[in-house]
């Protein structure tokens, strides 16, 4: 379905919220908004599986409609492994347990920031700590390094923002015409500016690596980045070959 959300001029922009009008367009949404998305899901499942291996639980905190619990089970025959995926979005989670049929799925109508991960060899974490509290970030992060399994594997994907002014502009800028370019138009896009400002708060790449270190991952590497999104590989030990 077509994301209409931001057509009609509104009266007050309230924040932007997860809520039913915005389920029933979220996968074209995300897909002519964030730059990367088409890249970023499948790989993730490529690489969340692999890490896997034939057993194991892979979290994906913040699951929407399960787009990375599904492109993990793409590409895994295995039949013991099993995708845990939570959002605190009850319209998000009835979507993904109505599409997705796979029995290896699992979903929770849950608040990652109260989800035991206890065990998981794979937590995924696409485009969701950048919606919580900038204090909430680091206490998350060590916890999910506290209970994760000791070969565990985050993998993050976030909005993040250059330390460089005459950088941020020129990414920022050409994101917007990004998204002209897949037909948004200047009221949509300005509409939807103003409903994310209060609810996203975004960090540089720097901030990013130094609060994996600081959580105790020893080793944190962006494996992707487009203009102003980046996703990252965060391992509690780098598997030796
Ligand atoms: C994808 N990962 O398609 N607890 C649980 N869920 C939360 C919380 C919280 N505290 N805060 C926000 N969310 C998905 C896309 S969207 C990103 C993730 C975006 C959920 C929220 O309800 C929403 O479904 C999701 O995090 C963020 O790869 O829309 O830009």
């Amino acid at each position: 379905m077509h994301d209409n959300v931001y057509v009609e001029k509104q009266q007050h922009i309230v924040d932007f919220a997860f809520n039913k009008d915005v389920v029933a367009v979220f996968p074209d949404m995300i897909r002519r908004s964030v730059p990367g998305y088409e890249t970023i899901i499948p790989m993730t499942g490529l690489i969340a599986a692999r890490h896997l291996g034939d057993s194991g639980t892979a979290y994906d905190l913040g699951c929407s409609l399960g787009a990375s619990t599904l492109a993990v089970l793409q590409q895994s025959q295995e039949q013991n492994i099993r995708v845990v995926g939570v959002d605190n979005s009850a319209a998000m989670i009835e979507g993904a347990i109505a599409q997705i049929t796979d029995t290896r799925a699992i979903f929770q109508c849950a608040d990652l920031l109260r989800t035991s991960v206890s065990g998981a060899k794979v937590v995924i974490l696409n485009f969701v700590a950048q919606f919580l509290a900038p204090d909430e970030r680091l206490d998350l992060f060590t916890r999910l390094h506290e209970q994760m399994h000791p070969d565990g594997l985050l993998i993050v994907s976030e909005k993040v923002r250059s330390p460089d002014p005459a950088i941020q502009t020129i990414f920022d800028d050409t994101h917007l015409d990004w998204k002209r370019a897949n037909g948004y138009s200047e009221l949509e896009v300005s509409q939807k500016r103003q409903a994310l400002e209060n609810v996203m708060k975004v960090d540089t790449e720097a901030m990013q690596l130094q609060r994996f270190a600081a959580a105790g991952f020893t080793t944190s590497k962006q494996w992707y980045r487009c203009l102003n999104w980046a996703s990252f590989l965060v391992y509690k030990q780098l598997p030796t070959s």
